[in-house]
């Protein structure tokens, strides 16, 4: 079944605002400012976002608002950096939850080569056969990670991550990009008919950000998943409208 993935897409491209490093990576990532959570949905109805990313805590308390604003993507595990040993990211929202506080779409992150696939893949299947039973399209973020992955950027670890994604039924595959852009077009035919869309990452100067978007368009990416490189900018909303008319090659 295709899933329609027109609430939280614009001519089959799109832009997402990640606001979930408070539990991936916690408030060290923010200043006072975008440690509120109503200063980055502000910048996602403002920037006119496709969607914007959130847990379930912020999504109770502050989306009600926006729901009319920006669509919401609500991410169903996570997991926080102090933990040691192979990552596992746990379900932490049912997608009903999800669908209750008025999602559009639902994320899930799968560490890739984790000793802990298997339990991710078997959550991966429950949430993604009652999302797409309910209409809604699922975004997995798709992270090579563990023991056994000697390069997380390699690009047949990262074609693999993204064929995993389209196996397991995922619309959209949220990736990490390696700097080279003939691996992300070999990645991005990896995934088929699955979209896919490239993580910001930590900070990086507007010029770098800007030349990375082209190249990922460029490659054939759908758009980007950022987070801190656009609510972490003195400019977010000028930053947002120069990553659009690239992604949108204006
Ligand atoms: P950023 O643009 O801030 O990197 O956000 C993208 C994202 O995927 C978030 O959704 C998530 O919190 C974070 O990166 C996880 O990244 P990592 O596991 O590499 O720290």
């Amino acid at each position: 079944m295709e899933i329609n993935l027109n609430k939280i897409t614009r001519n089959r491209k799109c832009i997402f605002l990640a606001y979930d490093q408070g539990l991936e990576h916690g408030p060290t990532d923010f200043n006072d400012k975008n440690v509120d959570p109503k200063y980055v949905l502000d910048i996602a109805a403002k920037g006119r976002y496709n969607a914007v990313i959130l847990q379930k805590g912020i999504a109770e308390k502050y989306y009600k608002p926006y729901k009319k604003k920006v669509p919401l993507i609500l991410k169903l595990n996570g997991k926080t950096r102090l933990l040691k040993g192979d990552p596992v990211s746990t379900q932490v929202c049912s997608v009903k939850k999800a669908i209750e506080l008025g999602a559009s779409a639902v994320g899930y992150t799968i560490y890739i080569g984790s000793e802990h696939e298997p339990e991710m893949f078997s959550q991966f299947k429950k949430i993604e056969e009652e999302a797409h039973a309910n209409g809604l399209p699922v975004v997995m973020w798709a992270y090579p990670r563990g023991a056994v992955v000697k390069n997380e950027l390699g690009r047949d670890i990262l074609a693999y991550a993204a064929r995993i994604g389209l196996e397991l039924g995922a619309d959209i595959i949220k990736l990490k990009y390696n700097g080279r852009i003939n691996d992300l077009k070999w990645i991005i035919k990896s995934a088929g008919k699955a979209k896919v869309v490239i993580a910001g990452g930590s900070k990086v100067s507007e010029k770098e950000l800007l030349k990375e978007t082209r190249e990922v368009i460029r490659a054939g990416a759908s758009g980007l998943a950022i987070g801190r490189n656009i609510w972490q900018s003195d400019n977010p909303l000028e930053r947002t409208k120069k990553l659009k008319e690239i992604i949108w090659e204006k």
